[in-house]
């Protein structure tokens, strides 16, 4: 009940994105399962902060771990090596990335819809 309350207010203010039908693109670890949750971002790039405040929006934050790529260049260094790329935000999810800020908000949302039992 609780759930599908929450997916008709998301599908309502999010346009078409609907948590409970959600499939990740291919080789994205699926959002139903517990991952542990990087994200690389540094603080003034706007995508990241669109990640950010879906993190603070979900709870999902506090179980989130953030490198910042400008402050830590071992962390510019991990994001190389994982994506042969410097692009944030970049969301790890159990040691697979995820790039795209609107990519990892609807798999952080979806993610949310089938944890929020366990982390609020
Ligand atoms: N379409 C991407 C854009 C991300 C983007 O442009 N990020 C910039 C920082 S604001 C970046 O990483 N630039 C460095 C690079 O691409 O190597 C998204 O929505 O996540």
């Amino acid at each position: 009940m609780f759930k599908t309350t929450l997916s008709t207010i998301s599908r309502l203010f999010a346009s078409s994105f609907d948590p409970a039908t959600y499939t990740p693109p291919q080789g994205v670890p699926s959002p139903t399962e517990e991952h542990t949750l990087e994200l690389y971002k540094f603080d003034t790039c706007p995508y990241c902060r669109r990640v950010m405040r879906t993190l603070n929006d979900t709870g999902l934050m506090h179980r989130t771990t953030l490198h910042d790529v400008r402050k830590d260049t071992k962390a510019m260094e991990a994001l190389l090596e994982l994506t042969q790329n410097s692009q944030v935000p970049c969301l790890v999810i159990s040691g697979t990335p995820l790039l795209e800020s609107k990519d990892i908000k609807h798999w952080l949302l979806a993610y949310n819809y089938h944890h929020q039992d366990q982390h609020t």
